[in-house]
């Protein structure tokens, strides 16, 4: 990334001290937000993220985190509770390694935690684990999900109680190796001129636990119809999908990974095909960008995360939240989140 002034110290101080908004807790590393509301209150899923000494690489190993902790609110500008060890890696039957983004879902008053993992071939899986309440603690199931892989679950329910699951990350988070109904460990990103690998989104089954068909490819396309390319690196998808309604339209979101902008396209349907419509949020210090976007008390809001307290190491980051906002025509704001100050890069 470049620096947004000669000397990157004071860059980063600057950026610092202008920032719209305060880390939501500094106990702990928290990242990758999913809130929701449930029983009133606002209730965080993030990754715990933790110095385990493994070494950086383009594979993202040192994100290895091995835990769970929720987070819940019950006014946005209010404490923030940690609920405590809510899933561990070593009571995953199926585990390898890595903990990424998870999120949760509630039906007939339980609650569904999906999480990525690496299984013991080092492919990441997508498992579930169940609990009475919202803040845990989870119990897993003994496998994956079937047909499940790569990273980043976000589940979304459907004003007709339908839930569907959108996933999938490129590079790390290993959706080039499943470019094709087989697995391929060599599997690449397209070629430039090639459509973007897509997200994907499938239907899950009454009983949370699995799909209730194949995965789908979510198609994001351009104004005149035409699916996103792999060069267009400001704009296709690279990983942290969310899914919320607004207004009778569905909104896809998602991180374009390496020029680190949260962007939105809207469809008028679970499946898509989803219009691009513009950058919800610019880069954040770090190399990663993830959010959330949920509805409490008449506002909107977004969660993100960024490397502020950890000065800048991109595997230990810090959750924050901003008002989100609409305009009359249904497009969102821009989020600035070191205000005049942030980087366009
Ligand atoms: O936290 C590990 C990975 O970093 C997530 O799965 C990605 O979305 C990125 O935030």
């Amino acid at each position: 990334m470049k620096n947004n002034s000669e000397n990157p110290v004071n860059a980063f101080e600057a950026l610092v001290s202008n920032a719209i908004a305060q880390p939501l807790v500094e106990h702990i590393y928290t990242a990758d937000p999913a809130a929701h509301v449930f029983e009133g209150k606002i209730y965080i899923y993030p990754s715990h993220d933790v110095e385990t000494g493994t070494p950086e690489n383009d594979n993202g190993d040192h994100f290895d985190m091995r835990d769970y902790h929720i987070l819940s609110m019950d006014s946005i500008d209010g404490e923030v509770k940690d609920h405590g060890n809510a899933l561990d890696v070593k009571n995953i039957p199926w585990a390898g390694r890595q903990l990424w983004d998870s999120d949760a879902a509630c039906k007939d008053g339980k609650y569904y935690l999906y999480f990525p993992l690496k299984d013991k071939q080092d492919i990441f899986r997508i498992g579930v684990a169940v609990s009475d309440s919202p803040s845990g603690p989870f119990k897993p199931e003994e496998k994956p999900m079937k047909g499940s892989y790569s990273i980043d679950p976000c589940v979304f329910q459907d004003d007709d109680g339908a839930f569907y699951m959108y996933f999938g990350g490129i590079w790390g988070g290993q959706l080039q190796r499943w470019r094709t109904a087989q697995y391929d460990a060599n599997g690449t990103t397209p070629e430039a001129h090639e459509p973007a690998i897509a997200p994907r989104v499938a239907k899950l089954a009454d009983d949370m636990l699995e799909f209730a068909e194949t995965p789908k490819e979510l198609l994001i396309v351009d104004k005149a119809g035409n699916p996103l390319l792999a060069s267009d690196e400001d704009r296709r998808f690279f990983e942290a999908s969310w899914m919320h309604k607004y207004k009778g339209k569905y909104y896809f979101s998602y991180s374009t990974g390496n020029t680190h902008y949260l962007c939105y396209a809207t469809g008028d349907n679970p499946y898509g095909p989803f219009t691009y419509e513009g950058k919800i949020l610019t880069p954040v210090i770090g190399w990663t960008t993830h959010h959330s976007i949920v509805g409490f008390k008449d506002k909107w809001y977004l969660f993100y995360h960024d490397c502020t307290v950890s000065e800048g190491k991109t595997h230990l980051r810090s959750l924050k939240v901003s008002e989100l906002k609409y305009n009359e025509d249904g497009t969102i704001q821009l989020i600035r989140p070191y205000g005049e100050l942030s980087p366009n890069w």
